[in-house]
């Protein structure tokens, strides 16, 4: 039998990354960041096509936090407004400490991230030693969150065999991934990077998705249509719809990203089938 990471879904999954930890809001105004335009966003998104939500949020002065407090309230602002599935972020910001991001999970969200190793991560270095992923892991087994495996790079898939080999499955037992593409530093963003990436996933892998930073979202986004995968879109990643032509709105990069998936025959999942293919659970 085929591994289940190498037969097309028959629906996509679209996450939206609305805001990252690296846009300044004094550089782009649309990125948003207070709790309000975050839930906006994510009731927009939701319309439009997103069946998870990946957040990172921001402080009073928009700059990137773990604050505990705003991590929970985010999360309970965001499961009232929508159905959607709510992934933190444990990568946070490249300045955040290991303490803090294994403290994502006290927020009790449905899904983190977890990136499978350190990073160049433009000028500066994103650091995911291999003690803290199989900590970050345990603990997302214990609280029974669902990890979303961040791979930046080909070494990141190689570590993520190591996991499930040292460690089991996650929590619901399905395996889902992302490739994270075009970051300077990590593996570019193109359709052959796509395909080495999925041909050495684990055999336990039962989804991915990928997304291309900057101006590789579309040839990443095609590629893993193209290859059965599903989709990462949102200004975490994307700044603009074209050449010269800024994203005024998340719900622009997922309004596309559903056109794409629909042209593929692949239309977008619900929160619900997103909750199913991933096996969240009900919180
Ligand atoms: N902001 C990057 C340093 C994640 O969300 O888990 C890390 C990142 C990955 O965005
Ligand atoms: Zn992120």
């Amino acid at each position: 039998m085929a591994a289940m990471s190498t037969v097309a879904h028959p629906k996509t999954l679209i996450t939206v990354a609305p805001t990252g930890a690296e846009t300044a809001k004094d550089a782009f105004a649309a990125l948003p960041t207070t709790l309000e335009e975050q839930v906006e966003t994510a009731v927009r998104c939701e319309a439009a096509g997103a069946a998870m939500i990946h957040l990172h949020i921001r402080d009073a002065e928009h700059r990137p936090t773990l604050d505990p407090g705003r991590l929970a309230e985010s999360v309970a602002a965001v499961r009232e407004a929508t159905s959607l599935v709510v992934q933190l972020s444990t990568g946070g910001s490249v300045h955040d400490p290991l303490e803090d991001r294994l403290k994502v999970l006290d927020a009790d969200p449905d899904s983190c991230s977890l990136t499978m190793g350190t990073t160049n991560f433009g000028d500066d270095v994103f650091l995911n030693p291999w003690p803290f992923v199989c900590e970050l892991y345990q603990l997302s087994q214990e609280r029974a969150v669902v990890p979303e495996f961040e791979l930046f790079d080909l070494g990141h898939v190689a570590a993520l065999h190591r996991l499930l080999d040292t460690h089991g499955l996650p929590f619901g037992g399905r395996v889902h991934c992302d490739f994270v593409m075009g970051v300077p530093g990590g593996m570019p963003g193109t359709a052959d990077a796509l395909v080495a990436g999925v041909a050495a996933l684990p055999e336990a892998v039962t989804s991915w998705s990928a997304t291309g930073i900057g101006r590789t979202a579309l040839p990443v986004a095609f590629a893993a249509l193209a290859k059965g995968g599903h989709l990462r879109v949102g200004m975490e990643d994307t700044l603009t719809l074209a050449r010269g032509v800024p994203v005024s709105h998340n719900e622009e990069l997922v309004e596309r990203g559903a056109r794409l998936a629909e042209l593929a025959q692949r239309p977008v999942m619900t929160p619900g089938e997103a909750r199913d293919l991933l096996q969240t659970g009900s919180r």
